[in-house]
């Protein structure tokens, strides 16, 4: 066998092997994200207690590539985490570690949640170094995300504001903050608002909460139309007026992807025209790109 033979053999059967190992990269489409993603979900709550908030479980997917990163969120006032804990197996499912959290007090303020939160994300970090953790080894611990609802919203603001090096995203929903300071957020940042919302009017929170992001940072505000406070929440607890969890979950995985994980074919679902199906369900998308 010559050298040449020698040489090229194991290359094109190190390619073949790779197509065959490595699945083909679906791009991916509005129907792809509207619901549950390819993984299988498992969860757990035996991780080491913290100070910071009292229950929390953690999904994520089972079969999924490691490294994976972590997503931390917090509920709102008077909330737990089962009033949003759709968002644990629906972002698992799509490949990521998720910490649903309930707060130590249900009306602990917006800055303790923020405290919460990033003990949330400790957390999904040392669980990739804990001997015996389902996720031993499978954190990307440089890729972590905080989300929450209303307070819980604005916790994951003051977190974006405050310790925007240790997180790569923030996804607050129905935001509540009264007075906020989020001119030092870097980190892009999704804010998702109720036209109707009552409690935390979008021209009171979200939308000011939207404008003090500087303009360096990549940013979006998806505001549905017609609804109100409590879109964001679970189905089982919750006092929503419309069932938008598709729209709303798609805009947020693909926002984790593209801006948390880097992954491009992800952009035009977040900066390409609205679809026609989501027009009449959308009172504002705003961005501040023009991709
Ligand atoms: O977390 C939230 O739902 C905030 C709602 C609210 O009414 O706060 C007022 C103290």
């Amino acid at each position: 066998m010559s050298q040449r033979n020698h040489g090229i053999f194991p290359l094109v059967a190190g390619l073949v092997l790779c197509a065959l190992l490595v699945p083909a990269h679906a791009e991916p489409t509005l129907e792809s994200l509207n619901g549950n993603g390819p993984y299988d979900v498992a969860s757990y709550t035996d991780f080491p207690e913290v100070e910071a908030f009292s229950e929390g479980a953690i999904y994520y997917p089972e079969n999924a590539e490691a490294p994976m990163g972590g997503v931390a969120i917090s509920p709102g006032f008077t909330e737990s985490q089962a009033h949003m804990r759709w968002w644990g197996p629906r972002l698992a499912s799509h490949g990521y570690a998720v910490l649903t959290l309930s707060t130590n007090q249900p009306r602990d303020n917006p800055e303790l949640r923020a405290e919460a939160l990033m003990a949330a994300v400790g957390i999904l970090r040392d669980e990739h170094a804990r001997a015996g953790s389902p996720l031993e080894g499978r954190i990307d611990v440089d890729r972590m995300a905080v989300m929450g609802h209303s307070m819980g919203g604005g916790g994951a603001l003051i977190a974006a504001n405050d310790h925007g090096e240790a997180l790569s995203a923030a996804i607050p929903f129905t935001p509540w903050q009264r007075s906020p300071d989020f001119s030092n957020i870097s980190i892009p940042t999704l804010i998702i608002a109720g036209e109707a919302d009552r409690i935390a009017s979008s021209a009171e929170h979200a939308w000011p909460h939207y404008e003090m992001i500087p303009e360096t940072t990549p940013k979006a505000y998806l505001e549905f139309a017609d609804g109100n406070h409590f879109i964001g929440n679970s189905p089982q607890r919750t006092r929503s007026n419309l069932d938008v969890h598709d729209v709303m979950g798609r805009y947020a995985i693909a926002w984790l992807k593209l801006h948390m994980d880097g992954d491009e074919a992800y952009r035009p679902l977040i900066y390409g025209e609205v679809p026609e199906a989501d027009q009449a369900k959308l009172s504002r998308l705003v961005t501040n790109s023009t991709e």
